[in-house]
């Protein structure tokens, strides 16, 4: 729909010579010097988004500019020297009734694809993997619920930690890393005030409300580091706790999770808490939970147990595995909980 438009296609234009440059160095969605319109969608969701945008941007255009050339004849046309004698009509029913009937119509027809795009954006479903951000003055926390709920905190990089690689102020010590191509269902609270946990690139903008879970879905289409800001005023540190997502391959970010567990000694994770790669329904959370607590028990196990072989084969692929790996692993392990099962949670 975009290419209707001839500005929005100067822009593409303009924002792929951009890009052209960043790709040598890995590709970084963020706002590049002199950019014009929004950056280059890597989510259905902004694609959807920046579509929407096109089309209202002609709409608004046709609408501004009909109405300046109606004000303009009406300046030249009816001033007091070329038309010294005024008409002395006021009302005129027709007239009213389509000067009143055309702009709803106009906003209805806006207000369909809108809500069926909100819609689209506001629900994830058929999620491979769930993210959890909280919203801290003034930094990110990230949690892996999905992968052993290995989490960390994620600050600014500030003066002397910058390297030439990265931008100052939006640069982040730990990056939220997410594998390409898959749904990821992001949940946000707030652990303090309001934050909004926001990505341009990907179209997402949610707020950390404490108390409150929202949730958000992007799926990146793209490998690279894409970067965002709080975008809630939240207090003095607002403007310091930048946002910075690493959508990697599927590998990389299998290998990426292994680490964080082997970091976080909760290697051996089983299968039951990782996300198949077959399409899940929404409502399938409840009946994990069985699992989830056989998983911890067995997690432990693992954990105290120095066979490192076993360890090695149980970490591997965890967004790749299926309910069948689950079902293997489940029986042998034992029922007994443990406090790693807290840690879990
Ligand atoms: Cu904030």
């Amino acid at each position: 729909m975009k290419k209707l438009f001839p500005l929005a296609a100067f822009v593409s234009f303009a924002s792929a010579a951009f890009n052209a440059f960043a790709e040598s160095a890995g590709y970084e969605g963020m706002a590049k010097p002199y950019q014009l319109n929004f950056q280059p969608p890597v989510t259905p969701v902004m694609e959807k988004l920046y579509d929407l945008h096109s089309v209202l941007l002609i709409v608004i255009t046709l609408i501004t500019v009909l109405v300046f050339i109606v004000m303009a004849y009406i300046c030249l046309r009816f001033n007091r020297k070329a038309n010294p004698v005024a008409s002395k009509t006021t009302h005129n029913t027709k007239l009213e009734i389509i000067w009143t009937t055309i702009p709803i119509l106009i906003l209805v027809a806006i207000a369909i694809p809108s809500l069926r795009l909100h819609y689209f954006m506001q629900r994830p479903v058929d999620t491979t993997l769930t993210v959890k951000v909280v919203g801290y003055q003034w930094y990110w926390h990230y949690d892996y619920p999905d992968n052993g709920g290995f989490g960390f905190d994620s600050y600014i990089l500030k003066g002397a930690d910058l390297k030439p690689t990265d931008h100052r102020q939006l640069s982040v010590d730990n990056r939220l890393v997410v594998p390409v191509d898959t749904k990821v269902r992001v949940q946000i609270t707030g652990a303090d005030v309001i934050h909004s946990w926001a990505v341009p690139a990907f179209g997402v903008k949610k707020d950390a409300v404490p108390g409150r879970l929202n949730e958000t879905w992007f799926e990146a289409t793209k490998i690279g580091t894409f970067y965002g800001q709080c975008s809630q005023l939240c207090g003095v540190g607002h403007g310091f706790m930048p946002v910075v997502v690493e959508v990697v391959s599927k590998d990389d970010f299998n290998a990426w999770v292994n680490k964080k567990k082997q970091d976080g000694g909760i290697a051996g994770e089983p299968a039951a808490k990782a996300p198949p790669s077959t399409k899940e329904k929404s409502d399938a959370s409840p009946a994990k939970s069985p699992k989830m607590d056989k998983a911890a028990a067995k997690n432990a196990k693992l954990s105290t147990s120095a066979g490192t072989k076993e360890t090695a084969k149980k970490t591997k692929a965890p967004i790749e595995k299926t309910d069948d790996d689950a079902a293997d692993s489940d029986d042998t392990k034992s029922e007994k909980s443990t406090p790693s099962e807290k840690e879990s949670e």
